[in-house]
This record gives structure tokens, sequence and C-alpha cells, in this order.
């Protein structure tokens, strides 16, 4: 059999130099991770040849007997990690869990509160230019002016004045503890549905570091490659189990659906059609890896790292929303130092670290400019960076921001990062 260098040298050199990026650059992007080698194994198998559509033991198609045992592994250890009592992992990504879980409470022209992506949410919140504010009337709550933590009481103001059917809670750019018995109470007040969007801070609810959604809210959706580790996909998750909450769908056979059924047909053939096997195998793989104890090992030192960052940052005079972080990131503000995100993202770039631009609370830049930028621990944890990295990371960001015009000062910053690289060479000998 023919490698892909000789099959299609072109492709593989591009494969061969977005490794060498990813080996020498350091990873700041908050969402972003590095998986195990047994996950990329996973991901690049056979099973990608497979149509599977259906769930286990109920396919549409034959010669599902081997993809039914893969998608049982994930679903019971994602049921274990997260102590719940469904998981479906067939979302091919975090948007698609969250389309497929609107699917089962809301219908076109329903009232939905949700964050505002300019305060931190994500574009599936509401956002008019995605689907989720296209079809539903999003109204959107978001963080307090003095101290960027968010606004409950606005939340409650908000949903007493426009009465919701769906609360959406979750971020993508908050950078604290979300308080979901605060907005349980909102949604209680109001009789709305509640749903949580952890697809960040996932990993941290897991390993019970960040307070957990599950038992208090209707729906909660993740993505499975960010804190999770995993390969890109979505998953939809249920604390408990319930008959047909609030009379939601009465099913054609006159016969009570549980809500994970009526889930499950909103995912397919609500939403998708196959499941993307081989991403479902490596699923189940990172979810063995996030039962181990070292993975909750890990996730106490992505914040440990994302604390020691913020305190580095803060003593060289970064503005950061909310004045630090819980979690696994920070959201710079660069207002007060007269830089755009988008000049301070291509600054980094040059300097071999990559973040992105961010909007932060009160923008007065576009989407496309910013006047922030995101920085997560994640990757850089995985590499196996503690403290002193965070900080000499934070000296490299605060030198190469410090002159953004003049490269010669990314070019020696950019030697600094790779040579941190190459003392913690990425998982799985994944090399260039
Ligand atoms: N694009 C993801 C992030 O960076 O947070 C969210 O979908």
């Amino acid at each position: 059999m023919k490698s892909l260098k000789q099959s299609d040298p072109a492709v593989a050199e591009v494969l061969r130099r977005e490794t060498e990026r990813q080996a020498g650059t350091l990873e700041l992007i908050a969402s972003e991770n590095f998986v195990s080698a047994a996950v990329l194994e996973a991901m690049g198998s056979m099973m990608t040849n497979k149509y599977a559509e259906g769930y286990p033991g109920a396919r549409y198609y034959g010669g599902c007997e081997f993809v039914d045992e893969a998608e049982n592994l994930a679903r019971e250890r994602a049921r274990k990690l997260f102590r719940c009592e469904y998981a479906n992992v067939q979302p091919h990504s975090g948007s698609q869990a969250n389309m497929a879980a609107y699917m089962v409470f809301i219908k076109p022209g329903d009232t939905v509160l949700g964050m505002d992506l300019a305060h931190g949410g994500h574009l599936t919140h509401g956002s008019p230019v995605n689907f989720s504010g296209q079809l539903y009337r999003f109204v959107s709550y978001g963080v307090q002016k003095e101290t960027g933590t968010i606004d409950y009481d606005l939340a409650l103001r908000l949903a007493l004045e426009h009465k919701p059917r769906l609360i959406v809670t979750g971020a993508s750019a908050y950078p604290r503890f979300i308080d979901f018995a605060r907005f349980r109470e909102i949604a209680d007040r109001v009789g709305a549905f509640l749903m949580a969007d952890i697809a960040h801070p996932a990993g941290l609810v897991a390993t019970g570091l960040h307070p957990d959604p599950l038992p208090l809210c209707d729906i909660v959706t993740t993505t499975t490659h960010k804190t999770l580790r995993g390969p890109r996909g979505g998953m939809i998750l249920l604390g408990k189990d319930r008959e047909n909450p609030m009379g939601l769908k009465a099913a054609k056979s006159g016969r009570v659906k549980k809500l994970s059924e009526i889930i499950d047909g909103s995912v397919m053939p609500g939403m998708q059609g196959g499941p993307l096997m081989h991403v479902i195998a490596a699923k189940a793989v990172a979810l063995g890896e996030n039962l181990e104890p070292e993975y909750r090992s890990y996730c106490e030192q992505i914040i440990r790292n994302a604390k020691a960052m913020a305190e580095r940052l803060t003593e060289h005079g970064y503005v950061l929303v909310s004045g630090g972080t819980d979690n696994h990131l920070l959201l710079l503000d660069l207002t007060d130092r007269g830089l755009t995100g988008k000049a301070a993202t291509a600054a980094l770039d040059r300097a071999g670290i990559t973040v992105n631009k961010n909007m932060v609370p009160f923008d007065t830049q576009s989407p496309a400019i910013t006047s922030g930028i995101r920085v997560g621990t994640p990757a850089v944890t995985t590499r196996g960076m503690k403290e002193p990295e965070m900080r000499r990371i934070a000296d490299l960001i605060h030198r190469a921001l410090s002159a953004v015009a003049d490269e010669s000062v990314h070019r020696a910053v950019r030697a600094e990062s790779a040579e941190l690289c190459g003392a913690f060479p990425l998982p799985g000998g994944c090399r260039p």
C-alpha cells in the first residue's frame, strides 16, 4: 500500500507543515488541544468507511455489529464520566448538538434567552448571523460592565419580561464559573426549560472542578475536543431521563416517549444522517482517557496554569475581563494599550504564539477587529507545561505586544517560543 507521501505528496507536505507548526508554536487558543496517539489512531481508522444511520441495535444498515460496540463504549463512558443517565455521542459538532437540543424544546419563532456573543456567548446562542438567531427569537443577557461577570439580575428581568420557552447558559469566552443554580431559579420563575452548553469547561465539569449543570438542567450539550481532549465532535447529555417532560411531543403511537428518545430522534433523523463512526470510536477512546485519574490532575493543572498566566499578565499591567479566571481561559481587554485584537493576534502569530482575537464586553470594535484576545491553557498543559512556563509565556506575550510593529522583536520571541516547545514535545510522539 502506498503511503500518503507517495500517493499524494502535496497533501502529505501540507500535513507535515501543519504538524511542524503545531509542534513549534505555543498554542493558546482556548478551544484547542492535542489528542493522544490513541485518539488519532481511532480517528484514522477503517470505521470512516461505515454507514450506520440509527443507534446501536437499531440501525438502517447491515454490518453494524462492531460500530455498535464502539458507540456503546462511548455512551457508557460518557455516562460514567458525567455521572448521568443518558448520552448521545452522534452530533458532528457542538453547533449540531445545540441545533438538535433546540429542536427538542423550541419551535421556530419561539423566544429564547441566551448569552450575547459579544459578552462571551456563542454563535449558536442567538447570533443574528447564525441559524439560531434566524429561526428563533433570541433575547440576550450579558455581563455587568463593572465586574465582567454574568448579570444574573438582568437575566431574571429579561426572563420575566420576555417569558422565554428556553434559557441557554454556557459561553465560549467567559473566564468565570457559571452559577447554574441561579439560572435554574430564573427558569423556574418563568416556566422555561434550561439548557447548558458546556463545550468549553466540559473537562472541568467532568472532574468536579467546575459547577455541574447536569443535576439542574433539562439538557446539556458539549463538544469533545476542547478541555475533553478528544476528537472534534459534539455530545448531548441528560442528568436524568424523564417521561414526556411537560408534554413535549405526543408520540404518534400514543405511547409516552422518554426525553432521551426524543433527543435521539432529534439528532437522527431530525438533524443528521449517518454518524461519523471513526470519530465516535475516537470519542470512546478519549472518554476512556478522561476516566483515568491522571486526567483530573491534568484539569487541575489547566486551572493552575490559567491563574499563573493571569497573575503574570496582571503584573505586566494587562486588563483581564472580570479581573482573572476560574477556568481554562483569560480574556484580555487591550483597549487601554491602544491595541486591537486583530493587531495583537498578528503580532503574536509572528512571535510563535497562537491566540484568537475576541470581542470584549461592550466592545466598540467590530468582530473582525475586536478589542481583545482570548488566551487558554488546555493545549500547553497537555504538553506538560506548568506555572513557571506560564509565567515565561506571559512574559513573551508582553514582549511581543509591547513592540507590535517591530518584527525583529517578534523573531526573537519566536525563537524562544520554539525553544520552549522543543522542551515540551507534543503527545503521542507527533513529529513533523
Ligand atoms: N469556535 C469555538 C471556540 O473557539 O470557542 C466555539 O465553537
